[in-house]
């Protein structure tokens, strides 16, 4: 008698997984399969720099400052630009727009190649905090492009709401790096084994907790925050939710996806629309959350998916965690009546 073996316990690259996802595509050309592929690589490298930041002179302030107004780092524009290298080798990627740079980029095109996508990213999310060993996270969306594939990018190919991502994910350079990404059809976790260079199946179809006991915010503001905010963080106090707040964007939704709970960047006086931003960070963030059965709303009370951007680096408030923590949350927001934003 014959038998079959099986390895049920056998390692799943990101590379094998995604390929073996390709069908999953609307287009299924293998264009996109090579983008996540492409920032795969660009992870790793970035990985690399990250952790080794505290051995060589790349940590610290460049002293620029970028749109949005935080202070750029050398490791910001070294992801920034490992990013823009590794978008460029399978020459499916369009162009890129990205939090550190003020205007969109179109990229060169190879021979033979007609690209149909375009990627949003904020390469290293959370940079405050490299110089205190605390983790940071790459956040990026791809959009497929509304202009003619083959003239020229225009930002109406950027300016898409978020329900327009046909991909979206983050990477989580942590007590282990971690990518975790979406094409619609759930949510899947890889961690990178550093013996052997690449990123393994390690969180498959991951589903977040319907409801949860953290909230995330920066209660240092409480007195900036809205009247009605302040009372849903008293609740929050008042029923024992754990406060959990590591200033770093990536880090804190990647507690929330797994731990459940929720998420709060509120409309401050210095952030009268809110810091973070819809394109590189929120958005792509909505559609993880969402995919794993969560929910992403603006206080204006809108999901964070159906808001069209205006500007490449519009600010826009946030709640965004377990469906019936960002629900008991928004209820609180109707009673005591908040301000769209
Ligand atoms: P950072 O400025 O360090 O890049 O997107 C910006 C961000 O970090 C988020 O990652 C983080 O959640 C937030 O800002 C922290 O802002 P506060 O310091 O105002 O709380």
């Amino acid at each position: 008698m014959s038998h079959t073996l099986e390895n049920t316990n056998r390692i799943i690259t990101l590379d094998e997984f995604i390929i073996r996802r390709q069908n999953d595509f609307e287009y299924s050309t293998g264009e996109l399969t090579a983008l996540l592929r492409d920032i795969g690589v660009a992870a790793k490298i970035i990985n690399r720099e990250v952790n080794k930041a505290g051995l060589v002179n790349i940590l610290g302030m460049d002293g620029a400052q970028n749109t949005s107004g935080d202070v750029v780092q050398k490791l910001d524009i070294y992801a920034n630009q490992k990013l823009i290298e590794c978008l460029q080798n399978s020459g499916e990627c369009a162009g890129i727009g990205s939090e550190e740079l003020d205007e969109f980029v179109e990229l060169p095109r190879l021979a033979h190649k007609t690209p149909h996508y375009v990627v949003v990213f904020d390469p290293l999310d959370g940079s405050s905090n490299i110089d205190v060993n605390v983790s940071v996270g790459t956040i990026f969306g791809i959009y497929r492009r509304i202009s003619d594939p083959s003239g020229g990018i225009t930002a109406e190919d950027f300016l898409q709401k978020g329900s327009n991502l046909v991909a979206a994910g983050y990477v989580l350079y942590g007590t282990s790096t971690l990518l975790v990404y979406t094409t619609g059809n759930g949510v899947n976790g890889f961690t990178l084994d550093p013996s052997i260079g690449e990123f393994c199946l390690s969180h498959r179809d991951i589903k977040m907790p319907k409801s949860g006991l953290f909230y995330s915010v920066n209660q240092g503001y409480y007195l900036k925050f809205d009247v009605e905010m302040r009372r849903y963080i008293d609740h929050c106090s008042d029923m024992n939710y754990g406060l959990r707040y590591i200033g770093s964007m990536v880090s804190d939704i990647h507690r929330i996806l797994f731990q459940g709970g929720i998420f709060l960047y509120p409309n401050t006086r210095k952030y009268p629309r809110g810091k973070l931003r819809l394109l590189y960070e929120c958005a792509p963030l909505a559609f993880v959350v969402e995919q794993a059965g969560g929910r992403a709303i603006s206080l204006g009370r809108n999901r964070i998916m159906e808001i069209e951007p205006k500007s490449m680096h519009q600010n826009i408030t946030i709640a965004i965690g377990s469906p019936d923590t960002v629900t008991e949350m928004e209820q609180f927001l109707e009673k005591y009546a908040v301000r769209p934003v």
